[in-house]
């Protein structure tokens, strides 16, 4: 999955600009290249280094504007390494930015409030070049934010749930999304919905997927615990086309889920809402999350021995808890003095400790989690989850996405390989081309606690 936000403002763009979109996971962005006027979304860990090109845009007169969860965040310091920044929605705002631009009156500050989701215009799908990314699938919205407040979420606080005409998300999966043509026409009508809580309104879901039906497309998203144990909601789904559900699983520790304030994941119900999404025909991949207050040696010791009981290896993320500036859990931890010194933007990324956990030391935490990496993204898991999977349901398709899910699988193990990071927040250096570039150009990285 990449992020859509590029093919999603270009649809926000008047006819008579011509538009070019780059995600740097697939190539590498030509800086000697006259733009006008460049968009910059980032994840928060990408901060330094999305300064870095700014600044070096900047430098030959390209005009540069930040957007997304940081820069609504940070404004201040974004505003002092680009010309704009967007903190309202774009729907709104992206055109109105266009339109100052052209009559050369930008503003610093761009936060229009948005008429609602039914503002949401369809995604330009045909600038994605899948010849840079064989493997990604095209992506749609059909909701933004979610209904729940989990405390380390960047949504809490933030963001209500909302959705979109039914009609609307029907139409451009019908009529503008571009399938990919790498996968000799299996992935030929697949697509993600990249919400973050599909389910964030169950009668919403119900009615979005009586809609998918006639489509006989085969789609993937992710949702909260609760709507995987209403039975007919998966049944559902799996009519529509679903075959692949992500959760946040978390953690497996009743403390640990305590202390994250999601109740809505009943441990007690895992095995038997595991297995019903796959016997219906999805498969059910999940996160988890280590260095929360729940945590102890005990419990990260034997986790690879609880999820040997489940039966179920399909793990995508696992990470260690982020207290990403703009959440509850921050707050919290600036408060209780827990925040690791010198931790910066690039240290949030979910991989790096950036807290003092509360049972363990950081070492002992990053220590278990790449243990854990390294234990559970493995071939003879692998070898089990095939076993185990292949043969829950025969519905179109769903044995496909089972061998298909196989490299997910093994990512897991990926986070933590490189040999010069500790992986402790404060501690790590730079990436060396974004700290030659910083040097040359002056900037210094974003210190957050
Ligand atoms: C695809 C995806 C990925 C991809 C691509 C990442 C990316 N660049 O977005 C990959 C697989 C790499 C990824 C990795 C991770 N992800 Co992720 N991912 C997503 C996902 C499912 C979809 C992103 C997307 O396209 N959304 C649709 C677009 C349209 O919305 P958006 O990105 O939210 O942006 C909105 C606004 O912020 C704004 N906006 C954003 N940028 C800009 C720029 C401009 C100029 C403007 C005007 C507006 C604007 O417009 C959008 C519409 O309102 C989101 C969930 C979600 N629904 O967003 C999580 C999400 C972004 N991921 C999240 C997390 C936690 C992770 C991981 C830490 C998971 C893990 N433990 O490994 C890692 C982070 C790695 C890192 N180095 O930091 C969190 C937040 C992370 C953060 N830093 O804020 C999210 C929000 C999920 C969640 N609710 O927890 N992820």
């Amino acid at each position: 999955m990449q992020s859509s936000v590029p093919e999603l403002l270009a649809g926000l763009c008047p006819e008579h600009v011509e538009v070019e979109i780059f995600n740097e996971k697939e190539a590498d962005i030509p800086l000697d290249r006259d733009w006008d006027l460049v968009f910059f979304s980032y994840l928060h860990s990408y901060y330094e280094h999305t300064k870095v090109l700014s600044t070096l845009l900047r430098r030959r007169g390209v005009v540069t504007v930040a957007g997304g969860r940081h820069a609504g965040h940070f404004v201040d310091d974004v505003l002092e390494h680009f010309d704009a920044v967007v903190t309202g929605e774009p729907e709104p705002n992206v055109p109105a930015l266009i339109s100052d631009f052209e009559r050369g009156e930008l503003r610093p500050v761009y936060d229009l409030e948005s008429k609602g989701p039914s503002a949401i215009r369809p995604a330009r799908y045909e600038l994605i070049d899948f010849s840079r990314n064989r493997v990604r699938l095209p992506g749609i919205e059909a909701s933004r934010g979610c209904p729940f407040k989990c405390n380390f979420c960047v949504l809490t606080g933030h963001e209500r749930y909302r959705y979109r005409p039914v009609a609307e998300v029907i139409d451009e999966i019908r009529l503008k999304m571009r399938w990919n043509p790498n996968w000799l026409g299996f992935a030929d009508e697949a697509f993600m919905f990249l919400d973050n809580n599909l389910g964030g309104s169950p009668k919403y879901l119900r009615e979005l997927c009586e809609a998918l039906i006639p489509l006989k497309k085969t789609w993937g998203c992710a949702l909260t615990f609760n709507i995987l144990q209403d039975e007919s909601l998966v049944k559902l789904m799996a009519q529509a086309g679903c075959r692949y559900i992500y959760t946040g699983l978390e953690s497996l520790n009743p403390d640990s889920i305590a202390s994250m304030k999601k109740g809505q994941n009943k441990l007690s119900e895992v095995t038997k809402v595991m297995n019903r999404a796959y016997q219906n025909g999805i498969l059910l991949s999940f996160g988890l999350i280590v260095g929360s207050d729940g945590d102890t040696n005990d419990y990260l010791v034997k986790l690879p021995s609880y999820l040997a009981d489940l039966r179920s290896f399909s793990i995508t993320f696992l990470g260690i808890v982020c207290p990403y500036p703009e959440t509850p859990l921050y707050r919290q931890f600036a408060a209780e003095g827990r925040l690791l010194p010198g931790t910066i933007s690039r240290d949030y990324d979910g991989y790096t400790l950036c807290h003092r956990p509360k049972n363990l030391s950081p070492s002992e935490i990053v220590e278990h989690y790449e243990r854990l990496c390294r234990e559970l993204g493995t071939l003879p898991n692998l070898a089990r989850h095939w076993s185990n999977r292949l043969l829950d349901s025969n519905l179109p398709n769903y044995r496909k996405i089972v061998l298909f899910s196989g490299p997910e699988l093994l990512s897991v193990q990926n986070p933590v390989k490189n040999p010069k990071r500790t992986y402790i927040g404060g501690r790590d250096p730079i990436e060396a081309w974004d700290a030659e570039q910083m040097r040359k150009l002056g900037l210094s990285p974003q210190v957050l606690s």
